[in-house]
């Protein structure tokens, strides 16, 4: 027997194929039927299938489990919207269910809503901000964003922006630590999020701007903490997917999932999307799959500073 025919066996039998079964398809294969029988046995009796077949069943009988809890929670395909929902029912029902909901109008008074790109790079001033360029070429641009960081000033920004060409090479991500700045403490008077929602002692280490023209789009991958993102200026759809989606915790790398498009690894149903406006917020849940496209000019802001345990750096499938 070949070394894949042998491996081909072991899959089969770590997985809990009856033997039977595994019999007859290595006699269909040609062989005798004491080879068949011989060579199952030789992968029973051996101490690595005997060590590594109770993991292989934890496995499956973990992946059974959230497959019965996909199937009792799955929505119609949009995440739940929500208008004037308190600070306090969305810790209740929402965080604390590990559930994302779009909160409608969450910023609508917030002046920042009146951002205008040539406003916004005034007042970065003189001093260079960090965007990402030359994504269009990278293969993995979101992964690897440390080899496509580069400093520009804010006048060339405004210039990248002014061409209203729809494009995902430059983009300026939460990591550009704009907010943690001088220019931090004027641009957070226009997000006066309030206390009730995220904590006040640490606001600016805890949000970041993002900020970019119509068409990037942030491949899949998932956070270590809970955030929620508010859309400030244009417009953007997010798709999201159950961390418990096994499909889901194959092929990462380790945040990011290797396919970039979650559309390529989950069916339909088992995603959930939600178009924000400006002034609307998204609360993305700790380890929940999300990628976002920007339908237009876009700028948003993403708040982490909220009322419950908010590091789960332990959390990565991926580095498994
Ligand atoms: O707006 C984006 O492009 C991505 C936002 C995101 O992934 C996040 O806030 O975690």
């Amino acid at each position: 027997m070949t070394n894949d025919q042998q491996r081909w066996l072991a899959d089969l039998l770590l997985e809990g194929a009856p033997i039977i079964e595994v019999e007859h398809k290595l006699r269909h294969l040609g062989h005798s039927e004491t080879e068949a029988l011989n060579a199952i046995e030789a992968i029973l009796s051996s101490p690595i299938f005997a060590a590594a077949r109770p993991k292989v069943q934890l496995g499956q009988r973990l992946a059974c489990a959230a497959d019965l809890h996909q199937k009792v929670c799955r929505g119609d395909g949009f995440v739940p919207r929500r208008h004037d929902l308190s600070a306090e029912r969305f810790y209740h029902e929402w965080l604390s269910h590990h559930q994302p909901v779009v909160i409608d109008g969450f910023a609508k008074t917030w002046s920042a809503l009146d951002w205008t790109v040539s406003e916004l790079t005034d007042r970065f001033g003189d001093t260079p901000i960090e965007v990402l360029s030359g994504r269009d070429q990278a293969a993995h641009p979101d992964r690897d964003f440390r080899q496509l960081t580069r400093q520009i000033h804010p006048k060339e920004w405004e210039q990248i922006l002014s061409t209203n060409e729809a494009s995902n090479d430059d983009y300026m991500v939460a990591r550009n630590h704009l907010m943690q700045g001088s220019i931090g403490r004027h641009l957070i008077q226009d997000t006066p999020i309030s206390s009730q929602w995220v904590r006040q002692d640490n606001l600016l280490d805890c949000c970041s701007l993002w900020m970019g023209p119509k068409g990037t789009f942030t491949a899949a991958h998932h956070d270590t903490c809970h955030a929620l993102f508010v859309q400030l200026v244009g417009e953007k759809t997010f798709d999201l997917a159950s961390p418990l989606i096994v499909e889901t915790l194959i092929d990462l790398e380790p945040y990011y999932h290797r396919q970039r498009n979650l559309k390529e690894v989950c069916e339909e149903e088992q995603l959930s999307s939600a178009t924000l406006k400006p002034g609307d917020a998204l609360f993305l849940p700790v380890g929940w799959w999300h990628q976002a496209t920007a339908l237009s000019l876009s700028v948003g802001m993403s708040f982490n500073g909220l009322h419950a345990a908010n590091d789960y750096a332990d959390y990565c499938p991926g580095r498994l």
